[in-house]
């Protein structure tokens, strides 16, 4: 199935499973993270709050994936990645952030889930370059389907002006 770039917020849309870029806490933030919590209700904390620590206040390092419920978001599954922040590009960043789509799909595969929603990972708070993102995400992904796979993968742009760069990445990659 081709992937589709969508400019939408994320926290509306239907799928089995939505991604959240995360901190590796899993409390919460801002960006994306604050809009999902918000659109989840408190039970999506509580839930976050009960996985555990792999280091103190460390649920989920840089570049893994973690699982939970939806709650009251119309998304069935949370899918928690944590993007690398940008530190110039030489401190193993376009790895970590592949890492981040890589075990979000397989996440999403272990758990059924027919359609996945990605937000732009690390490309807010994080300082990700999104041309450069766009490229790596797209790379990612592709490796991570299968030939004629079901699951469905839409990258959700919260503005028509990031849609467009993804756009180009995508059309990059013939
Ligand atoms: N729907 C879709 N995309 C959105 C939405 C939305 N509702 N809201 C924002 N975006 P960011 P990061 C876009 O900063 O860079 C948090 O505080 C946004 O325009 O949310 O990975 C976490 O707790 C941008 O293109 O995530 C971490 O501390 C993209 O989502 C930190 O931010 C990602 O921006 C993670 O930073």
């Amino acid at each position: 199935m081709p992937i589709e770039i969508i400019t939408a917020d994320i926290t509306g849309l239907r799928v089995d499973a939505i991604v959240n870029a995360a901190n590796s806490s899993l409390l919460g933030g801002g960006g994306v993270d604050g809009a999902i919590h918000r659109a989840a209700g408190p039970a999506l904390l509580q839930a976050c709050r009960a996985l555990p620590q792999v280091q103190p206040g460390v649920r989920c390092p840089t570049g893994e994936a973690r699982i939970t419920p939806g709650f009251a978001l119309p998304a069935r599954h949370v899918i928690h990645t944590v993007g690398p922040i940008w530190h110039g590009g030489t401190h193993g960043e376009p790895a970590l952030l592949a890492s981040c789509y890589r075990e979000s799909m397989a996440l999403a595969r272990a758990h059924d889930v027919l359609s996945i929603a990605f937000p732009a990972i690390s490309c807010g708070v994080y300082g990700y370059p999104p041309e450069l993102a766009g490229g790596v995400a797209l790379h990612s992904l592709h490796e991570a389907q299968g030939r004629d796979d079901a699951l469905q993968i839409l990258l959700c742009c919260y503005s028509d002006a990031m849609a467009a760069i993804w756009r180009e990445a995508l059309s990059a990659r013939g």
